[in-house]
């Protein structure tokens, strides 16, 4: 029956991990994968989510059914985390919310929503470049996929005038992808004045904001400094669509935990909008998995283990920082590699986008053991004291510029 069936690329992130395992050199390093990693170079398990498997466990919970939209503790606390507790909205009950495999199922879920029920327009707008699989997932959805400029190659920066005229250009009310914090790949954010100004061009060409949230707490330590965007697009009377993941935040990348909400104009409304969701999720999966809404819900409940929790995530975005400090240093510094790499610090969360051509990052694969995406996009959480000046090195001689 499949004789037909060409074979299809791979990932061209995770393949990135497949190329690394491959390689049998004691040097070899994997950039690749946004996946935190510690100080040894290991996946990392937060003591937070050590405790909190530990109460669900001993509370000897069923192993029953969740409902469509999934543990309704962990939805409300979800919706908390993200818009905060003074959001007119939530405060109202207008949000609806539920719970997501993780933030690829929760973005789904709205791509799926919004090309069933958003009235008018099945165009999404998504910066260039993006994380790859908004493309297909939003295809799939059934939604007509876009681009705005976003990343200006030159400044290694935001192309702020080409985002501002894109969304100036795009036909009134279509909706628009933005990146809450830490975007992926570029590692490039709005300031606040300039995410105040985007909220004003979206208001008056009446686009439609969709945030995907995929790092709450991981781009500047702190998870109410990084859901400013969110807050503040809800604070102008934006109504949005957000999907958040605690795979990075919480480090629970395999159990797929997220949420996916939608903000509406009032109880009533939320109702139905909660019941066409149920309609939207139940045909794919039916109901979604226990155990990362329950250790996610029991760290957002339980006020000693939040309190333990954003210490742990302040750890993983403050080695992430002093990653960057110390590549800069090595480049700019001790190696005087050619080229400007005030990059490498200016960047935000878990990504740097280095500027390495496609070439470079062969090179660097073939000849150091480096491995990264095509793009010359890292991971930072990939460096540590034991590899980065061997990583800087390697950097050196693949001799950009
Ligand atoms: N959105 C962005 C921008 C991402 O970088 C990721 C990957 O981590 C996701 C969404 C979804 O990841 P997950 O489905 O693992 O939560
Ligand atoms: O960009 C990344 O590395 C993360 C992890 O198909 C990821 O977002 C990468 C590829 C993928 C799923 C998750």
């Amino acid at each position: 029956a499949w004789a037909a069936v060409p074979a299809g690329p791979p990932d061209p992130i995770l393949g990135v991990t497949e190329a690394f395992k491959a390689d049998k050199d004691p040097r070899k390093i994997n950039l690749g994968v946004g996946a935190y990693r510690d100080e040894q170079g290991k996946p990392y398990i937060l003591p937070s989510v050590k405790k909190a498997e530990e109460l669900v466990r001993t509370s000897l919970p069923d192993k029953e059914y969740l409902p469509i939209t999934g543990l309704a503790d962990f939805t409300k606390n979800a919706a908390l985390l993200a818009y905060g507790a003074d959001s007119e909205p939530l405060k109202q009950g207008a949000i609806s919310v539920t719970q997501s495999i993780s933030g690829t199922g929760a973005l789904r879920i709205g791509g799926a929503f919004l090309a069933r029920h958003y009235p008018h327009s099945k165009a999404i707008y998504l910066p260039v470049p993006t994380w790859g699989n908004h493309i297909p997932l939003f295809q799939d959805s059934g939604l007509e996929v876009r681009g705005y400029r976003y990343y200006d190659k030159d400044t290694v920066g935001l192309d702020f005038e080409g985002l501002k005229a894109d969304l100036k250009a795009a036909p009134e009310q279509s909706i628009v992808l933005l990146h809450a914090c830490a975007h992926n790949p570029t590692g490039v954010d709005p300031t606040p004045a300039q995410w105040a100004e985007i909220s004003d061009i979206i208001k008056e060409k009446k686009l439609f904001p969709f945030f995907d949230m995929a790092y709450q707490g991981f781009a500047s330590g702190n998870t109410t400094k990084d859901a400013f965007a969110v807050r503040h697009f809800v604070s102008q009377g934006h109504q949005i669509a957000l999907a958040q993941s605690f795979a990075k935040n919480m480090g629970l990348y395999g159990e797929r935990i997220g949420a996916f909400s939608l903000t509406t104009a009032s109880p009533e409304e939320k109702a139905r909008v909660d019941s066409q969701l149920k309609i939207v999720i139940r045909p794919m999966y039916s109901n979604p998995p226990l155990h990362g809404a329950r250790i996610a819900n029991t760290i957002l409940s339980t006020p000693e283990l939040y309190t333990q929790w954003e210490g742990e995530v302040k750890g993983m975005a403050d080695r992430i920082i002093s990653m960057r400090e110390k590549l800069y240093n090595a480049l700019t510094h001790d190696l005087k590699t050619p080229g400007e790499w005030g990059h490498i610090k200016s960047q935000i969360g878990m990504f740097s986008f280095t500027g390495l051509t496609a070439p470079q990052t062969k090179v660097l694969a073939e000849k150091a053991h480096v491995y990264m995406t095509s793009n010359g996009r890292i991971s930072m959480a990939g460096l540590n004291g034991g590899n980065i000046q061997y990583f800087a090195e390697s950097v050196d001689k693949a001799d950009p510029d």
